[in-house]
């Protein structure tokens, strides 16, 4: 069936992104919109990714909106830290209240994103054979939405279950009593090894790479901590908006190599106990540029694994030598270490000896064979660009995103890239995400992107595009700073090297949310600097 629908503005996706997008632009600037996800209902990450353990390693009270005061006053978080049904339930709350769902289609895959130049709109396929047209596109299609392919032979011939974090089966999955192998130990692995440890027979974790993990110290929220919260949220969302990463922190002292070996244990001791990332941004603010200061932390939390893992031999196995603390997104746990000092519980290294194959009882590595009933992929995604480029966006003068990108990312803010007019990516590669707090980020690109639509058309013009000089100077930008930052010294998604075959090329702009939302504030009071702004007939900007 083919329909053709006309819309102001087509949305990707009905998560963080989508549900804003949706009452900002529908409803506070009245224009029509229409948000597609491939998903049953909203949600985003929080409705595939179900599995056991799933939880955010930012404050509750932080990964939120802040768009609106009643939505905050009425919410209450339950614990420090929420786990996935709970922001779920939340993410139903706001669609609910905002009345969202009527502007969205789920279960439907967007398929093509292409540009037509002469009507001067964009043309959105869809798997349900339609084609609506907009002319403006805002993506919330998700930085860590798209899985990394399974590369191992033999897939096809396993006769148990095969399960993967990022899509686990909403029902359920019952592990109880089998053989459970996980693959992966990022932040995905790590939350689901430790919960899942206790109900199956054995469970084999087959780790490449070693990460920093560092305690999340979850506690429930007291009513008296909540209220307190609510009555001086503002406050608190003007701090946080000041801070590095967008959440409240203390003041890092300068530097960790300039400290003497006791005030640095000391303070490392107690961001230790305190939790989450406060390990990173409370404690020093040298640790992800001066790789001393950096060793200095790395160092302590490979202290801390000796402590916690009874076996000398898998607490070395367990402790990250090869990048700095913080170059790959720390993952928070919650007695990860300690899962290693069950007896049902096996530590197989994969980086001597690669997985081989799987073979229909289980898992080769290094010509051994681990028999599995269950195995879970929990192996990352293709961030950033992935999703992006899966949805077939062709621009100007028929050239894809996926040819544009061919070398790594180019884009302005990354927010909007030369030759795709009336597109806009938020949270998109090269923006200041995945250091910043994602609902922040998200509300200020949204804000940014619907702002830019509204001067557009409120200036009578049609189109709107990053100029080629300005794309060149943020990559430039974005560049150079990765450079001065340890960053590039991990192989990590961060940098696109996760994926084999994708260009390594700095994801993320490293200069902070303050000094990101400066620049977009400035781009703005500077009449849209760096866009082209034209009519189809004058070019104005
Ligand atoms: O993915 P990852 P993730 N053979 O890429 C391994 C967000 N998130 O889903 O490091 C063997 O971090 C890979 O090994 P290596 C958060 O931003 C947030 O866990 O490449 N192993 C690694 O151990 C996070 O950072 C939350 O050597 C292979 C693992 O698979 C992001 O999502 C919770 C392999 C992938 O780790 C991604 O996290 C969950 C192979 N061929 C996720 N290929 C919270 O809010 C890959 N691996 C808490």
């Amino acid at each position: 069936m083919t329909r053709d629908t006309d819309v102001d503005v087509v949305i990707v996706g009905a998560g963080y992104v989508g549900i804003y997008a949706v009452h900002r632009l529908r409803d506070q600037l009245g224009l029509s919109v229409l948000a597609f996800d491939s998903a049953g209902d909203v949600g985003g990450t929080w409705y595939w990714n179900q599995y056991p353990g799933a939880r955010c390693d930012i404050e509750s009270v932080h990964y939120s909106y802040s768009f609106s005061e009643e939505l905050q006053r009425e919410w209450r978080w339950s614990e420090r830290y929420a786990a996935q049904p709970e922001i779920l339930a939340y993410l139903n709350h706001v669609a609910d209240r905002f009345d969202v769902r009527r502007s969205m289609r789920f279960r439907t895959r967007i398929t093509s994103i292409v540009w037509d130049d002469d009507a001067v709109h964009w043309r959105v396929g869809t798997d349900d054979g339609a084609v609506t047209t907009a002319r403006f596109v805002m993506s919330g299609a998700g930085n860590v939405s798209l899985p990394k392919k399974p590369e191992f032979p033999g897939m096809e011939d396993f006769r148990g279950e095969v399960y993967a974090t990022h899509r686990w089966p909403h029902e359920g999955a019952d592990l109880r009593g089998k053989r459970v192998g996980v693959i992966g130990t990022g932040a995905s692995g790590i939350q689901l090894i430790p919960v899942i440890a206790g109900e199956v027979e054995h469970l084999t974790v087959f780790q490449r790479t070693p990460n920093y993990a560092s305690p999340l110290r979850n506690r429930p929220l007291t009513d008296d901590e909540y209220d307190e919260v609510v009555a001086n949220y503002r406050d608190i969302r003007t701090a946080a908006r000041q801070n590095f990463m967008g959440i409240t922190a203390d003041p890092a002292r300068p530097s960790a190599k300039g400290a003497s070996e006791e005030e640095r244990r000391e303070v490392y001791d107690h961001y230790y106990q305190r939790g989450g990332f406060h390990l990173l941004i409370s404690s020093y603010q040298d640790l992800l540029f001066d790789p001393e200061s950096n060793e200095t932390l790395a160092q302590y939390v490979r202290d801390r694994i000796a402590e916690r893992v009874e076996d000398p031999a898998v607490a070395e196995l367990l402790s990250p030598t090869d990048h700095p603390y913080g170059t790959k997104r720390v993952p928070m746990e919650t007695n990860y270490y300690e899962t290693f000092n069950r007896d049902n519980v096996t530590l197989v290294d994969v980086r001597s000896a690669p997985i081989e194959r799987v073979t229909e009882t289980g898992i080769r590595v290094g010509g051994t064979d681990h028999e599995l009933d269950v195995i879970v992929s929990a192996m990352g995604f293709d961030a950033f660009t992935g999703a992006l480029l899966d949805m077939g966006v062709v621009g100007r003068g028929g050239l894809s995103l996926r040819e544009k990108w061919a070398d790594g990312p180019r884009t302005y803010l990354g927010i909007a890239a030369q030759g795709f007019p009336n597109f806009f990516m938020i949270t998109g590669p090269q923006s200041a995400v995945a250091l910043y707090n994602n609902p922040s980020a998200i509300e200020d690109h949204v804000e940014f992107a619907s702002d830019a639509i509204k001067h557009t058309l409120d200036h009578g013009l049609d189109t709107i595009e990053a100029t080629s000089d300005a794309e060149s100077g943020w990559v430039r930008t974005v560049e150079e700073m990765a450079q001065t930052s340890l960053f590039p010294r991990a192989r990590s998604w961060y940098m696109g090297a996760n994926i084999p075959g994708k260009p390594i090329s700095p994801m993320l702009y490293l200069g902070g949310a303050p000094a990101y939302r400066q620049i977009c504030a400035d781009v703005v009071e500077g009449g849209y600097h760096g866009f082209d702004l034209s009519s189809t007939s004058a070019l104005v900007g």
